[in-house]
């Protein structure tokens, strides 16, 4: 089969750089999205999101007819789904966050009205173990006239397949295009399709498994990795505790052959890392007890990078008696969730400024050189200039590696969530 036209359901971070690239490569492409202010920038021919590269692409298609946004699907021959998928409320802070699938449930019932047979629909959205099967199921409920493979297996009207997202933001472009995809067909029949759609642009290899494994294989990407930046997390308390510079021992230990340790810091943010281990934990509570404590060592880690700040604080009100809490001037270095972004998504750096500002009773300063101006209401800090906040601050806390911190010289008591003053130069290890 070949598949003229194409949709993407959901034109955030993942879904418009896939959509764009469909468009790149010769396909029809109908983007849907429920808000309107995205449709109507897209169909500008303009972006919604910060992604390097994109905003060509996406210009491109739109002039070239490739590539439009709509509020409501149209028929296509593939579907590809990609919206969030959040938590649910928790009642109490210890509650383990369980998976919310109303998004996927929405995108479903969405597409099902112009659903036909043949069509290949293909869960993108980072998605707890069972939830292409639970996708499936909906769609069928939707529409009982048609086939799907619970019940036709190789056989059914409509196939489908969960083929999880895998790029890294600020990356997406090149890594669409690259990376490896894992292909989870409900049969073997849905992968197949699945391949040849991808194989448009896909020059990594088309991994062939089903869905439930290859929904467990994106959680265990990005569970993998907060567990190991929750060890070197929790070395960097040691270290604190034991006087000796984490980045020093980190560094030695990475000269062994086998060893790989991955960087400290103020946290872990984004909507990815900090989100997908729980959808192991909320599944497999009593099995997932290392994944379940690297969650709580990493959202533990900015209360203790808060707890710094008061300690640095109360050292230099003994060695200035004359001041007062209120002449102390804070600089916070870096707001986004990692370095050389714009993303505020779920930043610890943001998360540590805004408890700095609440009880710190002195001027908060920030310094964020990817961002320009802030659009949050009653904001209790300033945005400044990386020089203005070098030469006024007296305690500078460092919480994220952009490249432009880095050679800087700090005057004053300084708590560094990231190497920064010690590495000197960028670490180009993860
Ligand atoms: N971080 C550290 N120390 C490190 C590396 C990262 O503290 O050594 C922190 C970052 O500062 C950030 C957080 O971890 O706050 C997450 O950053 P990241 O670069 O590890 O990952 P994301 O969230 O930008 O993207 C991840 C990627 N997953 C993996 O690398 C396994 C990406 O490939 C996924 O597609 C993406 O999640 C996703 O969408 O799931």
């Amino acid at each position: 089969m070949s598949f003229e036209t194409i949709s993407v359901i959901g034109l955030g971070y993942i879904g418009l750089p896939t959509a764009a690239m469909f468009a790149a490569y010769g396909k029809n492409v109908v983007g849907v999205d429920v808000n309107q202010h995205a449709v109507d920038t897209i169909n500008r021919g303009e972006i919604h999101i910060v992604e390097p590269d994109l905003d060509a692409m996406v210009h491109k298609a739109v002039t070239d007819g490739k590539l439009k946004a709509v509020l409501t699907p149209e028929a296509a021959d593939a579907f590809l789904i990609a919206v969030p998928t959040p938590f649910l409320p928790t009642k109490n802070e210890s509650d383990i966050p369980q998976p919310d699938l109303k998004y996927i449930q929405a995108a479903a019932k969405a597409i099902a009205p112009v659903l036909k047979k043949g069509d290949l629909v293909i869960l993108e959205s980072t998605s707890p173990v069972g939830a292409t099967e639970k996708m499936a199921d909906w769609l069928a409920e939707y529409r009982n006239d048609l086939t799907f493979p619970k019940t036709h297996n190789e056989y059914s009207d409509i196939r489908i397949a969960h083929c999880p997202e895998r790029v890294l933001p600020g990356h997406v472009v090149r890594e669409l295009v690259e990376n490896d995809r894992v292909i989870g067909g409900l049969t073997n029949k849905c992968s197949e399709l699945a391949i040849e759609l991808y194989k448009t642009f896909v020059q990594g290899d088309c991994v062939v498994t089903n869905a439930r494994t290859a929904e467990m294989a994106k959680l265990t990407e990005n569970s993998c990795r907060d567990v190991q930046i929750a060890f070197a997390n929790e070395l960097s308390i040691i270290c604190d505790k034991l006087d000796i510079d984490v980045w020093e021992l980190i560094s030695l230990a990475n000269r062994h052959p086998r060893i790989n340790i991955l960087q400290p810091g103020p946290g872990v943010g984004g909507h990815c890392i900090a989100v997908d281990p729980w959808f192991i934990v909320s599944k497999t509570p009593e099995q997932a007890q290392l994944i379940h404590t690297a969650r709580k060592v990493n959202d533990s880690k900015p209360q203790w990078v808060v707890d710094k700040v008061k300690t640095a604080i109360g050292e230099y009100l003994i060695a200035n008696p004359n001041e007062t809490a209120k002449d102390i001037i804070i600089a916070c270095y870096g707001l986004a969730f990692k370095a050389d972004i714009d993303d505020l998504r779920e930043s610890p750096a943001m998360e540590i400024t805004n408890q700095i500002s609440d009880f710190h009773p002195g001027r908060v300063l920030v310094v964020e050189p990817n961002i320009k101006s802030i659009d949050i209401d009653s904001l209790e800090w300033t945005l400044v200039e990386l020089e203005y906040a070098k030469k006024i601050a007296d305690i500078h806390v460092l919480l994220v590696d952009h490249r432009t911190f880095f050679g800087s010289d700090f005057d004053g008591k300084i708590v560094d969530t990231k190497g920064i003053v010690k590495l000197k130069f960028k670490s180009t290890l993860n």
